[in-house]
């Protein structure tokens, strides 16, 4: 609908409402540039010094300016209050429910996105900073039994169109930025806090997760990706983990199998 403004392609149900509040920003914002720009050329002719050789400095009373003032003030309040309020509104209180959502977990760290799902068993494992390694970037805990069927990404989320995602954001370190543009999602990572968001993706494809915080000197390639796919291509990719998940969880004792050369 607003494509004249270059906006990358709406991915999400929301993202006309983001991209219409955007575009009449940019219409008021033209208006009072042309506006201003033209007023400022009249002021060049009309108080040039040849025709006022000597400054006046009670300066110019109109009626003109002042309803001027008023009236961008108003078109201003206009907007805040029936397009950006309410959309924020409808981001920031209108959750959908934990059991209607697909609940995903998103850990920023440098300079990557980590990514947990909670697997059939709906319940998140634990996860602890202590137990962070190369192989472990989130730190879950596999012994806790909620964690066992749990499936863990980096940099890759997987989503089903048409359905609400909620991703609980958090950090392991500095404060990074959820940024998913196609779906007009950007939500900062702040350690210490999990932070609710949601959307439902509405278009197949694959997309960028980009770190919208300078985050560090990796913060260039802190780069993911989201999946959107249909329902059953999500739910054979979640069944595809999870097969993957058993033969690990039923034989706890790997380092009991002979060593194979690479
Ligand atoms: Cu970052």
């Amino acid at each position: 609908m607003v494509n004249y403004l270059g906006l990358p392609i709406p991915a999400s149900a929301h993202a006309g409402e983001i991209d219409q509040m955007i575009a009449l920003t940019h219409w008021l914002m033209l208006v009072l540039f042309v506006g201003w720009g033209l007023y400022f050329v009249f002021v060049l002719f009309r108080f040039r010094r040849g025709a006022n050789p000597k400054a006046s400095y009670a300066g110019a009373k109109g009626k003109i300016s002042k309803g001027t003032e008023v009236a961008v003030a108003i078109v201003e309040v206009i907007l805040l209050v029936f397009y950006a309020i309410p959309a924020w509104a409808k981001r920031a209180k209108a959750f959908p429910s934990e059991n209607e959502a697909l609940v995903v977990r998103v850990v920023g760290h440098q300079f990557a996105w980590e990514i947990q799902y909670a697997g059939p068993d709906g319940k998140f494992g634990r996860t602890d900073p202590k137990l962070v390694t190369s192989d472990n970037l989130i730190g879950l805990d596999r012994r806790d039994p909620n964690a066992k069927d749990d499936i863990i990404t980096s940099n890759q989320l997987m989503l089903p169109v048409d359905r609400p995602v909620l991703v609980h954001l958090s950090s392991q370190d500095v404060i990074h930025s959820f940024g998913l543009y196609e779906m007009r999602v950007k939500q900062d990572a702040i350690p210490g806090m999990s932070i609710p968001v949601w959307f439902i993706p509405n278009r197949i494809g694959q997309y960028e997760i980009a770190c919208s915080q300078l985050c560090g000197l990796g913060h260039f390639r802190m780069r993911g990706f989201v999946t959107i796919q249909s329902a059953a291509d999500f739910q054979k990719w979640v069944d595809d983990q999870e097969k993957e998940l058993q033969p690990a969880v039923a034989t706890p004792a790997p380092a009991a199998t002979p060593p194979t050369a690479r």
